[in-house]
């Protein structure tokens, strides 16, 4: 499968990591949206949050655990942070692997909902 996302977890293509263990990768998005921006990825293939099953439902609350570790360890926990997920195209989303945005280290603009 031509994932980049899978390329990134299998160590084909570099990343700047923050966080990996058996089920969930985090690492630097290369193209920063806020001062602090990462993204956590499950490591099982997983286009979007619309091919997500029933099965998926441990490893898609560990990102969200994962996320908020991520922002302890890059100093954004407590000054606060946004947690994204983009679905589809009308979502913005680009690659079609699963992720979960974590921004930070300014106020950040945008949709207020
Ligand atoms: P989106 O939710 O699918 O729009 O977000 C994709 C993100 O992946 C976006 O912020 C890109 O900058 C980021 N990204 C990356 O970090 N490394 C890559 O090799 C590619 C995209 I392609």
């Amino acid at each position: 499968m031509d994932c980049i996302f899978c390329k990134i977890v299998k160590g084909e293509i570099p990343s700047r990591k923050v966080f990996e263990n058996d089920r969930v990768l985090a690492f630097h998005d290369i193209q920063p949206a806020a001062p602090v921006h990462a993204l956590v990825i499950p490591k099982k293939h997983i286009a979007s949050m619309n091919e997500a099953e029933e099965e998926d439902q441990e490893v898609l609350g560990e990102l969200l655990l994962t996320a908020k570790q991520v922002a302890r360890e890059l100093g954004i926990a407590d000054s606060g942070y946004r947690l994204i997920n983009n679905v589809g195209a009308d979502g913005g989303q680009v690659v079609y692997h699963i992720h979960v945005h974590v921004l930070g280290g300014d106020k950040l603009g945008g949709l207020n909902v």
